[in-house]
C-alpha cells in the first residue's frame, strides 16, 4: 500500500457535490487496488471555519482552509476540486491551473461559453491533467450503452430522446440564493434546468451519438420572482425553470430533450433513448442498474425488449465490485471518475470529458438558451 504514489486533494465546497467526491476518494483504494496511485484527503476548504471543520472530523480530511488561495498556494496539494457554485469555478479553476494544479471540477463548466474558454486555455497551457464530474456516464448500464452502439449493433442511428425530470422548486415560497439554494439563482448557477440538468443530458448524448449541430429550444421559467436569501428582497427570477429543445446530430440523427424541476412526482427521473436501424436501448436513472435493449435480428418468436441486469463481471466496472447480480448506485458513478482519473495519470492519457470536451457541452447550452430567447433556430458550432 504505501509503495503507491499519492493524489493529495484539496477540495473546495462541502455542499452535496463535495460529499459524493469525498466518498469516492475514500472508498477507491478498497475497490481498486491494482492503481498505482491512491487519493489522500489532504485539505477541505469553505468559508465557515467551524463547519468546514466539522466536515474534515466527518470525512476524514487532514487539515482546513477558509480561503481557496492559500489552498492553492500549498505544495502539498496535487489537485484542487472544485465543489462551488458555478459562478466561482472559472477564476478557482484558472488560478489553480496557473500554479500547476491538477483540476477536477464539477459540472457545468462554467456559466457560459465565455467564461469557460479561458478555463480551457488554462489547463491546457499549464498541461495539467484535468477532468469535469458529468458522472453518469460512469454508470456501468451507460458505459455498456456505449460499448453497444460503439460496437455498431445499433446500426445507423435516427434517434436520440433524454429526459431530467424534477420536481424540488415548485413551491414558490422557496427562496433563491444562499447556500443550498444557489442553484435557483441565475448569478451564481448561470442558468437553471439548462446548465444544471440537461448538461447532463447533453453530455452523455454527445458521447454517445456525436456532435450536436443545431437546435431549436423553449424555457419557461413558472415562479417570476422569489425572494433572495442574500438580500432579504423579493427579485425577479433569471433562471430557466424547464426547457425542452430539439436537434440535428451531425450523424443525421434527431434529438429531443426535456427538462423541468415541475414534474409533480418526479425526483431525479434521468432517462434516455436511442433508436437505431437494428435495434433499439434505453436506459432510467431511478433503475439504473438495467439497460433495455431491443434487437430486431433477434428469432421473431423471441423477439422483444430484453432488461440487462449489469451487475456480471464483463460488464463495465462491475468486476471491481460484488458478485454477479447484485447492484451498485448512484455514488460509485464518482469512483468510477477517480478511478479513471487515476489511471490516466498511469497512462498519460486524459480523463474524458476533459474541460475541453466540457466546454463542447456549454456550446449546446448556451445555443439553446439564445435558441429559446429569440425563438429561432441556432447552430452549436460544437466541434465534436
Ligand atoms: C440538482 O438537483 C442536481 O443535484 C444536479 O445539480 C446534479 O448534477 C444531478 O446529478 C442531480 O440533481
Amino acid at each position: 500500500m504505501e509503495d503507491k504514489k499519492t493524489l493529495r486533494i484539496g477540495l473546495i465546497g462541502y455542499g452535496f457535490m463535495g460529499r459524493t467526491h469525498s466518498n469516492a476518494y475514500k472508498r477507491l483504494g478498497d475497490f481498486f487496488p491494482e492503481l498505482a496511485y491512491r487519493p489522500v484527503l489532504k485539505a477541505v476548504c469553505a468559508r465557515n471555519e467551524e463547519r468546514v471543520k466539522a466536515f474534515a472530523d466527518q470525512w476524514g480530511y487532514e487539515s482546513i482552509e477558509t480561503d481557496w488561495k492559500t489552498l492553492i498556494a500549498r505544495d502539498d496539494i496535487d489537485a484542487i476540486d472544485i465543489c462551488t457554485p458555478n459562478n466561482m469555478h472559472a477564476e478557482i479553476a484558472i488560478a489553480a491551473a496557473e500554479a500547476g494544479k491538477m483540476v477536477l471540477c464539477e459540472k457545468p463548466l462554467a456559466r457560459t461559453v465565455a467564461e469557460a474558454q479561458p478555463m480551457v486555455d488554462a489547463v491546457e497551457k499549464a498541461g495539467v491533467k484535468n477532468t469535469v464530474w458529468y458522472n453518469y456516464r460512469r454508470v456501468p448500464a451507460v458505459t455498456l450503452a456505449k460499448q453497444l452502439v460503439d460496437s455498431g449493433k445499433l446500426g445507423k442511428i435516427f434517434h436520440y430522446r433524454a429526459n431530467f425530470l424534477q420536481d424540488w422548486t415548485i413551491n414558490p415560497e422557496l427562496p433563491q440564493g444562499g447556500e443550498a439554494l444557489w442553484r435557483l439563482d441565475n448569478d451564481a448557477a448561470g442558468s437553471g434546468v439548462t446548465g444544471d440538468l440537461l448538461a447532463h443530458c447533453i453530455d452523455t448524448a454527445m458521447w454517445l451519438n456525436g456532435g450536436i449541430k443545431d437546435v431549436s429550444a423553449v424555457t419557461e421559467t413558472f415562479v417570476k420572482e422569489r425572494l433572495h436569501q442574500s438580500t432579504g428582497e423579493v427579485q425577479k427570477v433569471g433562471i430557466d425553470d424547464a426547457c425542452i429543445f430539439h436537434c440535428h446530430f451531425d450523424n443525421g440523427s434527431l434529438g429531443l430533450f426535456e427538462s423541468t424541476r415541475y414534474a409533480r412526482g418526479h425526483k431525479a427521473l434521468y432517462t434516455f433513448e436511442i433508436n437505431g436501424e437494428h435495434a433499439s436501448i434505453r436506459w432510467d436513472l431511478h433503475d439504473l442498474t438495467r439497460l433495455e435493449y431491443f434487437d430486431h435480428r433477434d428469432d421473431s418468436v423471441v423477439r422483444g425488449w430484453r432488461s440487462i441486469h449489469v451487475t456480471d463481471g464483463d460488464q463495465p466496472y462491475m468486476d471491481k465490485w460484488w458478485v454477479p447480480g447484485l447492484s451498485i448506485g448512484y455514488e460509485h458513478t464518482f469512483v468510477h471518475q477517480v478511478a479513471d482519473f487515476l489511471k490516466s495519470l498511469e497512462t498519460g492519457e486524459s480523463c474524458s470529458p476533459t474541460f475541453k470536451e466540457a466546454q463542447e457541452t456549454q456550446k449546446v447550452c448556451e445555443a439553446v438558451l439564445k435558441s429559446a430567447e429569440s425563438r429561432s433556430w441556432k447552430e452549436t458550432g460544437v466541434d465534436w
